[in-house]
């Protein structure tokens, strides 16, 4: 992570690397989701993310879909490649520390042209939150649970998905209700565009949500959430053997469970 990406998370709250994965790798990751396509859960009623909000309204729920780290050879391979990934590892060790780890379980948004947007949230003030912050102390940042989403699918200009309010993850009001429902000040929102093959990662501090969808092409997001290598937000990392069968070392080391470096904690490369 070179100085002038360091300065724009530090600001922003969220960076976009570029070119992550190739083209055979999307084709590879959406093909598994092709082939689970079935398992998607379409959000409605009570799971409605939307909270009302006219302005992120929809006709469709979020889709949902799990488990790809336990599918079958070869779906689970793009995935699995994606928690320890060469190109991630150096941001993942300046955002979050050596011994980085999973902490929630990898899942999969996909979003039809219609699909409702995601009311925005985020943890900065005014209290503080010991899972998920931003601080910046002693010459480096320290962040508690970030979020890091590949994208499997093109988002353009107006298209919905992720958005966030860059530089709230230091804000130390509450931000008001009527913004985190897109209602008021759609300005401060700013929608994240990129292409397939590209990462974001986000810290949970900063204010965030979704969108609604809009283009004919359906959005494909997988989201991995990671925390610093001593804690947990989620309550289990009990991961099943379906899951952990088959992983490399490197990607095993990333599903650690929390405890400190000096206990010989695995630290990748
Ligand atoms: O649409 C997105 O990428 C944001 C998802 C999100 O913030 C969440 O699921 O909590």
């Amino acid at each position: 992570m070179n100085e002038e990406e360091k300065y724009l998370f530090d600001i922003n709250g969220y960076i976009v690397v570029r070119d992550v994965l190739t083209a055979d790798e999307i084709t590879a990751a959406n093909a598994a989701i092709d082939q689970h396509a079935n398992r998607i859960q379409e959000r409605g009623g009570e799971l409605s993310l939307s909270g009302g909000s006219p302005a992120l309204r929809g006709e469709t729920g979020r889709g949902d879909l799990g488990g790809a780290l336990s599918w079958e050879k070869p779906h689970c391979e793009p995935f699995r490649a994606m928690l320890a990934h060469p190109r991630l590892t150096p941001y993942m060790h300046e955002i979050l520390g050596q011994g980085f780890r999973m902490d929630h379980n990898l899942g999969i948004i996909t979003m039809r042209k219609g699909a409702e947007g995601h009311v925005l949230h985020g943890s900065s003030g005014p209290g503080f939150d010991p899972h998920q912050y931003y601080i910046f102390q002693n010459g480096r940042m320290h962040n508690g649970l970030t979020v890091v989403a590949w994208q499997l699918a093109d988002i353009n200009p107006g298209d919905g998905g992720l958005c966030v309010i860059p530089g709230s993850h230091k804000g130390n009001y509450p931000c008001p209700p009527a913004l985190r429902r897109g209602e008021t000040h759609s300005d401060f929102i700013k929608q994240i565009t990129c292409k397939a093959g590209d990462v974001i990662i986000f810290t949970e501090a900063v204010t965030h949500g979704t969108l609604p969808w809009t283009a004919d092409r359906d959005r494909r997001t997988a989201l991995f959430r990671f925390s610093p290598g001593n804690m947990a937000y989620a309550n289990n990392y009990d991961w099943p053997s379906s899951m952990l069968d088959g992983l490399t070392p490197e990607q095993r080391a990333v599903l650690e469970p929390p405890y400190h470096l000096r206990l010989d904690r695995p630290v990748l490369d």
